[in-house]
């Protein structure tokens, strides 16, 4: 298990230190965790510790066999919190969730599943408090209220899955016990908690040279730069276009230089191509997928035909992890993994079927019925479900079809890389983010939540599920800042920046033929410079507090309700987050708003950031209040008693200098700040 070498707690203190405080034990009971089983699953290696298994099943569930489906009871007053990346509010009552990974392009709020399966929930009422687990590596549906009010069913397709339930205590304790069980989550190297740009996609060098050059002219900090699949020769893993970043190691190098990694893209798909060394060696090593017949499975993607590696293979995992050497060793160290639910624009066998049936249509008078048929042969090719009943996997020397293991690929592929990197790179932490995820992953890297729009409802979708990814100990976690999909308005990736700014990955991507989203291109780029140069400021905190709730199972980011349990107020707030021990944030995420109403569970002490250096501070009194937030203003509440550690901003993380860190404090007789601290890379195991 991965432990952070040379970390150094309680260095800092702020006002007049007294002693550290911890809330825990807010009812001071014991968590019980129970497991229970219904049929024969296969094992995800989700959980590390597995308690025996206990007969029956937990009392406040009906068990209803021949309709494989679970049935609870909510109490009225039951929030249910949790199931990771999802749509919809932080309280996940009201509508049908689906564990089914997905190339979902479109998160609106009519859908029932996205790119990942995190089958962690809360069910919490004032009678009765508890956690369960999920684990089944199959589609399962969360009936939470959608068919009848008050009624959580869920529904699976095969009925075989492990359930751990964890009762007692209080919701943050739960949540502690349950990520106890699944181990410690994934720590980046600290230069990952810097700012990013990306795009689909930088063509050249000389493009990558150019946004650099846009940022350093800008005085805008940043990390790091993204490739995206342009990087590479026709799309295929593990090459890089000779023509376009010729002298490829040289390159990074020089991007080094200037304090900036490169973090090139990895898809699932290999390119059939002979003659190409990743292709040939699956081939010959038997790593890809099989159809029935033992051939290996075609599909196609953005290279065209491939084969898709079978990640559940130990055989093929260590051979594919080991591919990323191939960059690794000329200077690259970080990674994004895509296209791993698997993403399958189409099968040759099912493409043909298509051809076959638009015969059918040729020449034909087409009527209503008869047209809509036709569109809809076309539109169901990408990324048809019947293909995941295509193939088979070799998972421990048994033969499986993929729709029984379907939610673990991209946990999988991303596991590849991340055992890979424990023999490649054993002292030092390697950067690496997924798209598709099964809870389990968490230990190997982070997650970004995919194609979202530039919408201000997918500002508010962001908001809302960082606290489930976090409960799944999913807490590298971010979205594409901006929106990935349509135009972005400087306003709108204002406000944006405004909530990156606390989350562990903050990055600018966005698609292909779409408005630019580089902050120093717009009009009022020093707005932009000064939200980035707050996030630097604030640095210490972020990392202190991410990385005290990964080695401690906490969460980094909290509904309200987990601080404030009592206060059925809190419970309802569904656009305001604690991040953090000292702070809570209340973003604006409405256009041409200059402000918006806080609902306060406490007295608090709101900081107004203009920048890093430019802010006011005003105490308010628990309760609702309308505070405004100007476009150019980043609000913070400070909670009482807590304290803020800053430091002067840097133009890269590396440049951040000690010897300036500082405090706001909420008082003169504030606590001390737990300030965690170190070298930013060093592993041991
Ligand atoms: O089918 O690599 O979510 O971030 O820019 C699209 C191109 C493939 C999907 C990712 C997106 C990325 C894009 N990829």
């Amino acid at each position: 298990m991965l432990a952070v070498d040379g970390g150094d707690f309680g260095a800092g203190c702020a006002c007049k230190a007294a002693k550290k405080k911890r809330n825990i034990c807010l009812r001071g009971n014991i968590t019980m965790i129970t497991r229970y089983r219904i049929g024969e699953p296969i094992d995800t290696e989700a959980i590390l510790q597995k308690p025996e298994i206990h007969p029956g099943f937990d009392p406040a569930w009906t068990v209803i066999e021949n309709e494989k489906t679970l049935v609870l009871r909510m109490d009225p007053d039951a929030v249910v919190y949790g199931l990771g990346e999802t749509v919809r509010g932080i309280n996940k009552r009201g509508w049908l969730y689906t564990s089914d990974n997905k190339d979902e392009n479109y998160h609106d709020e009519g859908k029932h599943s996205l790119y990942a399966s995190h089958n962690f929930f809360l069910v919490s009422s004032k009678r009765d408090t508890f956690g369960m687990f999920v684990d089944t590596p199959v589609i399962v549906s969360f009936d939470i209220g959608f068919t009848k009010r008050d009624i959580f069913s869920i529904r699976f397709d095969y009925f075989d899955a492990d359930f751990y339930v964890l009762r007692g205590g209080s919701q943050k304790e739960i949540v502690r016990e349950f990520r106890g069980l699944i181990g410690r989550s994934y720590i980046p190297p600290k230069c990952a908690f810097g700012y990013g740009q990306s795009r689909y996609s930088y063509m050249t060098a000389e493009e990558v040279r150019n946004v650099a050059e846009g940022y350093n002219r800008a005085g805008i900090p940043l990390d790091m730069i993204y490739l995206d699949i342009d990087y590479m020769e026709r799309f295929k893993d593990f090459t890089t276009n000779e023509e376009t970043f010729p002298d490829f190691p040289g390159f990074v190098n020089e991007m080094k230089e200037q304090g900036i990694h490169l973090i090139p893209i990895i898809d699932a798909g290999v390119k059939i191509e002979d003659g190409y060394d990743i292709y040939e060696e699956g081939k010959a090593g038997n790593y890809f997928v099989k159809k029935e017949n033992g051939d290996d499975m075609t599909a196609a993607v953005w290279p065209g035909k491939v084969h898709l590696p079978d990640f559940l293979n130990d055989g093929a995992r260590e051979w594919f992890g080991n591919k990323y050497d191939f960059l690794l060793s000329k200077g690259i160290d970080g990674f994004w993994n895509d296209m791993n639910e698997p993403a399958i624009f189409y099968t040759e066998e099912y493409l043909k079927e298509v051809f076959e049936k638009i015969e059918d249509f040729r020449g034909k008078e087409l009527d209503v019925y008869s047209f809509f048929d036709f569109v809809g042969l076309v539109s169901a090719i990408e990324n048809n479900p019947e293909y995941f009943t295509y193939f088979y996997h070799n998972y421990h020397g048994n033969k499986i079809r993929h729709d029984k293991v379907h939610n673990l690929y991209g946990y999988f592929m991303t596991r590849a890389a991340g055992e890979a990197f424990r023999r490649l790179s054993p002292d030092k932490r390697i950067f690496m983010f997924s798209r598709a995820s099964y809870i389990g992953m968490h230990r190997y890297g982070g997650i970004w939540t995919g194609d979202n729009h530039s919408w201000w409802s997918h500002l508010l979708l962001n908001i809302q599920q960082l606290p489930g990814l976090n409960m799944c100990g999913f807490l590298y976690c971010g979205a594409d800042m901006g929106g990935y999909s349509d135009d972005c308005t400087e306003d709108l990736l204002l406000r944006w920046a405004q909530v990156s700014l606390f989350t562990p990955l903050m990055r600018n991507h966005s698609r292909k033929g779409t408005r630019r989203q580089e902050l120093y291109l717009w009009e009022n780029s020093q707005d932009f410079r000064h939200v980035i140069e707050l996030r630097y400021a604030l640095l210490p905190y972020i990392y202190s507090e991410f990385m005290k709730a990964a080695l401690r199972d906490e969460m980094y980011i909290e509904p309200l309700s987990f601080e404030y349990e009592e206060d059925a107020r809190a419970r309802e707030v569904d656009d305001q987050l604690l991040v953090g021990e000292s702070i809570m944030i209340a973003p604006v995420y409405k256009q041409n708003a200059s402000g918006r109403y806080v609902y306060l569970p406490e007295t608090m002490k709101l900081i107004r950031f203009r920048s890093a250096e430019d802010y006011d501070e005003e105490e308010l009194p628990a309760g609702d209040h309308y505070v405004s937030v100007k476009l150019n203003e980043t609000a913070v509440f400070l909670r009482r008693g807590h304290v803020l550690p800053l430091i002067a901003p840097a133009l890269r993380t590396a440049g951040l200098d000690h010897s300036t860190l500082h405090y706001i404090c909420y008082d003169a007789e504030a606590e001390s700040y737990e300030l965690y601290d170190d070298d930013g890379i060093s592993i041991s195991s």
